[in-house]
């Protein structure tokens, strides 16, 4: 229930953020693994989703994983993983999508 509640929220976000178009939007799956209560998810949602360049997050508890969409010009995989691990959630990169 209340990973629908943030999957509402989250969609109301970004379609709030949807305006500018830009080209080089790629997706990096970051595993989260030092995530431990219900409440990691929605920390480490929030401090991606403030990183310059994010487009969309999606934070999976039972996962224990961090998909996000990224302007690839803007950011890159190191500075997310990083962003995490700046609020206490050390992360490794384990997929990268439309990215050689
Ligand atoms: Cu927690």
């Amino acid at each position: 229930m209340k990973h629908l509640l943030a999957a509402i929220v989250f969609s109301a976000l970004s379609a709030f953020s949807a305006g500018a178009v830009q080209a080089a939007e790629k997706t990096v799956t970051l595993d989260v693994f030092s995530m431990n209560c219900p409440t990691c998810p929605y920390i480490i949602r929030q401090t991606l989703s403030r990183v310059e360049g994010v487009r969309k997050v999606v934070v999976s508890y039972e996962d224990k994983t961090a998909i996000v969409i990224y302007d690839d010009a803007r950011t890159n995989p190191g500075a997310l993983s990083a962003a995490t691990a700046s609020v206490g959630f050390p992360s490794k990169i384990v997929k990268k999508e439309g990215s050689s």
